[in-house]
């Protein structure tokens, strides 16, 4: 049977903006308050799934969130119409209002860990939902990422959804940027590395002494739990704390993996020798993996953070060659580019560099891979899939033109108080959950 990965694209949400709300994200605080285009934002997006598409893989779009959200305001007491909500927010609690308009769904790389049905007891597709716990803007997105997760794989013969693990940082759970699933073929057993930043039980271990680290290695077990996965087939890995303190609040900032390859900075991990040789145990044929460490000296950690050289795809194609999708800031930096040149040309299975222009979410501290979720399926599973969110030509040019309906060309952080953006939002995804085929998704939708 045909195995491959299908990548999720997030959709960029109508109130994308610049609200400065992920201390440990450089970029994030970088430009906090500067003014956004989330109609640039989405098109670049939707470019960049496109291009994927041409390539020959298998792309799908995941739906942004509704924002603002207004029911968090209301659970934090402000009351009235939605109207008086989001004017009384703006003129108390001006914080709280931007973190409610986050577009930061966005990055499905954290909306979800997801295993698939050749690792798992039950043959089935897992999914879970990431808790997010770290930041109160994303800590809002599980319950209807799951939703959205649900009525997009909704054949309970092939998709297994969990519950978010408990909302509370001891188990704080980021999701799939943290998650690398390495594997001889798509359809063949793998091996998953879970990547986490802290012990929640343990304070004598290491930890960040500057910024947080979002994940806990409890997390990573009760995933691995929740999955049915062997603990033969599972490695968890911690993350270097100097580099969390350095700006890498995420794994996928500085490592990433597909089939065969793990391709990841020197800095990135704690005990790297020993635990990059249980995972070469657990993988099996251990000289089939590719293990591309990049050197300090090739590449310094800031740069790695500035370009987000660790933050591309490292994708299969359908010749079974594989390729990079880079952003334009790694073509930016002659360092980078340098070694993305001389990668191509090593004899490893990364024979091809794409660059793709995603920077308006560069600029919030979202990359390519930020962008995506992965799902290794088969044949049969994709046949089961919501065929409504896989991207066609067609549905590339509808989504274009919601876009140019719907979306404004800029937002500042006044605009943010404008109770008109909640009607716009509202209107364009309710007209998204029809060309979606997603039914009532949303809280608006629901009551
Ligand atoms: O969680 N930025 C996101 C970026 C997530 C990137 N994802 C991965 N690395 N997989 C975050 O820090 C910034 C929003 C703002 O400041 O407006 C933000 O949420």
């Amino acid at each position: 049977m045909k195995y491959f990965e299908a990548n999720f694209d997030g959709l960029v949400g109508p109130t994308h903006n610049y609200a400065g709300l992920s201390v440990g994200n450089v970029a994030s605080l970088n430009n906090a308050r500067n003014t956004s285009s989330p109609r640039q934002a989405a098109k670049q997006g939707l470019q960049k799934m496109k291009a994927l598409r041409d390539l020959g893989m298998v792309q799908g779009v995941l739906a942004p969130q509704e924002r603002p959200d207004v029911y968090t305001l209301r659970r934090l007491g402000f009351t009235g119409s939605d109207h008086d909500i989001i004017s009384k927010a703006a003129k108390q609690a001006p914080a709280v209002l931007r973190a409610v308009c986050s577009a930061s769904s966005m990055w499905t790389a954290n909306a979800a860990t997801i295993s698939p049905s050749a690792d798992t007891a039950d043959g089935k597709i897992h999914f879970t939902p990431a808790n997010l716990t770290n930041k109160f803007h994303r800590s809002l997105e599980p319950d209807t990422t799951g939703r959205i997760l649900q009525a997009m794989f909704a054949d309970p013969n092939h998709f297994a959804h969990h519950r978010h693990l408990p909302d509370n940082d001891h188990f704080g759970d980021e999701g799939a940027a943290n998650h690398t699933r390495l594997c001889s073929e798509y359809g063949a057993r793998g091996v998953e590395l879970f990547v986490f930043g802290r012990y929640a039980f343990d304070a004598s271990k290491p930890a960040p002494k500057r910024f947080p680290a979002r994940h806990t290695l409890e997390a990573c077990e009760a995933v691995a739990r929740l999955h049915g996965l062997s603990d033969e087939h599972v490695v968890y890995m911690q993350q270097n704390p100097d580099v969390i303190d350095q700006g890498v609040f995420h794994n996928d900032v500085i490592a990433v993996g597909n089939q065969n390859v793990l391709f990841y900075h020197q800095e990135a991990f704690v005990d790297t020798e020993q635990k990059l040789a249980e995972l070469q145990r657990k993988f099996g044929n251990a000289s089939e993996l590719h293990l591309i460490e990049v050197k300090s000296s090739e590449v310094a950690v800031d740069d790695a953070i500035k370009t987000y050289l660790f933050n591309t795809q490292v994708i299969t194609l359908p010749n079974g060659e594989m390729a990079i999708i880079a952003p334009t800031e790694c073509r930016e930096n002659d360092r980078v580019a340098g070694y993305l040149e001389q990668l191509t040309g090593r004899g490893t299975p990364i024979r091809h560099v794409h660059y793709y222009d995603v920077k308006q979410s560069m600029r919030n501290g979202g990359g390519p891979a930020c962008l995506r979720l992965r799902v290794a399926m088969s044949e049969q599973e994709r046949q089961a899939v919501n065929p409504n969110v896989l991207l066609t030509d067609e549905l590339f040019t509808t989504l274009n033109q919601w876009v140019d309906k719907h979306y404004r060309d800029e937002i500042s952080e006044a605009d943010l108080a404008d109770p008109q953006l909640l009607q716009e939002s509202r209107a364009a995804l309710d007209e998204l959950t029809q060309i979606l085929h997603l039914g009532s998704v949303y809280p608006f939708q629901r009551g």
